[in-house]
């Protein structure tokens, strides 16, 4: 079983998800325009002063029921998280080898030389709703947040992997994404032309849903906990 994630699996801990509208200072912006390059080059004080506190916040919040449904889930069935999240919250929960596609909010490195700076340096920045990207220590270039940015090529790594796995699965379970970011988007497809069947869960409809098996029009941390205690009903 392989499940791939979207914004919409930390919806229930609180974590805004992507479409949903941003708020302050950054309220006038289209996240797609902000999680650019060409964004952060424009203002590297709003970009990254929106970067530090969506880091704060996802640190603020805990993995919900249904992500603590996936760990039981793995213990039951061979099973991995592929996420298109960058809020840390399945490993925070205990899955273990996620493939993340789009980087993490926890992790900051400079622009030009990739060197990786220390979570808690830029916990230590204060300041804000803008601020000002910290220089690196080796090198003198601005730090950015660790994300894939729009237009950014993703790890190829991580996308090598996730093709392997999903080409490889017999279930999909897709959780709570729009379906319109690629290369993501195209994973579950890439499974069902591998043989694998596709359960969208969901409580909208998406690009995606007119392809899968099953669509499971209910909230991630309703479902994936029912699908745990069926799966461990059934074994027992
Ligand atoms: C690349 C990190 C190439 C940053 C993110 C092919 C076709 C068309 C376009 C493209 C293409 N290839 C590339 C593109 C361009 C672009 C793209 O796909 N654009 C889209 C908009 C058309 N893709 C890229 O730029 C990618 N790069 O391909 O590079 C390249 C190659 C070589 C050299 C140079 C370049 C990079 C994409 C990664 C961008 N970074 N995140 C950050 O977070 O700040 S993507 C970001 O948006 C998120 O990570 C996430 O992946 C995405 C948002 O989508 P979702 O996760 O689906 O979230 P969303 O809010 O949209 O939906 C939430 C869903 O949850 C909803 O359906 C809702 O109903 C549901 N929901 C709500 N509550 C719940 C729920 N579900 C269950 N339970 C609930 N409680």
């Amino acid at each position: 079983m392989v499940v791939l994630t979207g914004a919409g699996m930390s919806a229930e801990s609180g974590v805004p998800t992507f479409r949903d509208a941003l708020s302050g200072l950054w309220a006038r912006f289209d996240p797609q325009r902000l999680a650019t390059p060409e964004a952060f080059l424009a203002d590297p004080a709003l970009v990254f002063g929106w970067y530090l506190r969506r880091t704060r916040m996802v640190l603020d919040v805990a993995p919900h029921a249904g992500y603590r449904a996936l760990v039981r889930l793995a213990r039951l069935r061979a099973l991995q998280v592929v996420t298109q999240n960058v809020d840390g919250l399945h490993a925070r929960a205990g899955s273990k080898d996620v493939v993340s596609l789009h980087g993490s909010l926890l992790h900051y490195r400079c622009t030009a030389g990739g060197h990786p700076v220390p979570l808690s340096d830029i916990l230590a920045l204060t300041g804000g709703p803008r601020v000002l990207p910290p220089r690196c220590g080796t090198c003198g270039s601005p730090v950015r947040p660790g994300v894939v940015w729009f237009g950014e090529p993703l790890s190829e790594a991580a996308l090598a992997r996730a093709h392997a796995i999903t080409a490889e699965a017999d279930v999909v379970l897709v959780v709570g994404t729009s379906a319109l970011v690629y290369p993501a988007a195209g994973l579950p497809h890439h499974a069902a032309r591998h043989g694998a069947r596709l359960v969208e869960i969901n409580p909208e409809p998406t690009p995606l849903s007119a392809s899968v098996d099953i669509r499971w029009p209910e909230p991630a941390g309703t479902a994936l906990p029912a699908l745990a205690a069926a799966v461990l009903a059934r074994d027992s």
